[in-house]
């Protein structure tokens, strides 16, 4: 393989194993300014020396899969266990590699003694909560999923326990309670099924539009894009170019495209174009900074577990094997001059 990274990079038909010789996927992303990423499984990266070598080599930004989110950070009220995550970050600048920080405000993997806090207290819990874990980051955390998952997919406010105490006021809180403890992290709300301009999507623009323009710190929207090969997004460049109209960084946060069990080589190639387009609509997207897949090997994947009958929702397969898919991303970002960036 060449070594330069302006070469292509070709055979997305028969799959070859991608060698040692082959430039990472992060050089191959670096021309067009964009931060290629993966979620990380800690416990896979402490045991598994191939799982932790292809992190290591391969990316540029990594996202704790599970060890940020509040449960695990604080499941005893007021006894943080910042272990598991200063080893992560260990790893990650060992590595050269840029953090997102992933999630601050909630209303999954919350820890259990939030329920037994009386509904008056739970904007100081909230505002401490989001301040003690950015100060303990502070500069270390390039992008932070401030709020995620706060929409139904009508575009309405989604009834949680921050909500229903708060009022819509705590989305702007939020943001601003985490600008305060580190100015200079790049402030971020990510949900899924936003890909497409849709009901939901339209709900995220209206709040984000609003936001920006009470100047509230947001800097970024975040689409997850989980997808299966019979649900993809077909709209999603133009709706991630409107959230850059108002000046916001985008990102794709938890790339994943499953298919129905067992896969096979059209399941594949239609999987490789999926996971194509959606690069190529960050591609297009001046401000959109990274592309992140949910974990890139179906070894650890949450998927199966989620989605009876689906899976194989990764680039590489069980045994670190190059799928299409991971051939369609390097064929994209060898092929093409650099985007600009604005
Ligand atoms: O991949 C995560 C899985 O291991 C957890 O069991 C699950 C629990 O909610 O969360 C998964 O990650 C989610 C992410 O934090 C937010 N967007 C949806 C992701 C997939 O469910």
């Amino acid at each position: 393989m060449p070594d330069d990274p302006t070469v292509p990079v070709t055979g997305s038909a028969a799959v070859a194993p991608v060698t040692a010789a082959e430039p990472p996927l992060r050089r191959l992303a670096a021309p067009h300014g964009l931060a290629l990423g993966t979620a990380v499984d800690l416990t896979a990266l402490a045991e598994d020396p191939a799982y932790r070598a292809w992190v290591a080599e391969q990316f540029d930004t990594v996202t704790a899969e599970n060890a940020m989110k509040w449960a695990e950070l604080e499941p005893t009220r007021g006894r943080y266990e910042w272990g598991p995550t200063d080893a992560f970050f260990a790893f990650a600048q060992a590595n050269g590699q840029r953090v997102r920080g992933h999630t601050l405000v909630w209303h999954n993997q919350n820890p259990a003694w939030l329920a037994d806090v009386p509904p008056d207290e739970l904007g100081d819990v909230l505002k401490t909560h989001v301040q003690t874990t950015v100060r303990r980051f502070k500069g270390r955390v390039w992008q932070w999923d401030v709020v995620n998952e706060a929409f139904e997919d009508d575009g309405t406010l989604r009834d949680t326990v921050w909500l229903r105490a708060l009022g819509p006021g705590y989305l702007a809180d939020a943001f601003r309670w985490a600008h305060e403890a580190d100015p200079d992290a790049l402030l971020f709300y990510n949900d899924y099924d936003v890909e497409d301009v849709n009901a939901k999507s339209d709900g995220v623009y209206d709040l984000v539009r609003e936001l920006v323009r009470q100047d509230v710190p947001i800097h970024g929207v975040g689409v997850q894009a989980h997808c299966s090969v019979r649900h993809a997004p077909t709209t999603l460049p133009e709706n991630l170019r409107r959230f850059d109209a108002l000046g916001l960084h985008t990102a794709v946060t938890e790339a994943d495209v499953r298919v129905a069990l067992p896969s096979d080589p059209v399941k594949s190639q239609a999987q490789a174009n999926v996971y194509r387009s959606l690069l190529r609509a960050c591609l297009l997207t001046p401000r959109c900074l990274s592309f992140t897949v949910w974990g890139y090997t179906d070894k650890y994947s949450w998927v199966p577990g989620w989605f009876e009958g689906e899976g194989a929702a990764g680039i590489l397969d069980e045994n670190f094997a190059a799928k299409p898919a991971d051939r369609a991303l390097r064929e994209d970002l060898s092929f093409g001059g650099a985007r600009r960036r604005s």
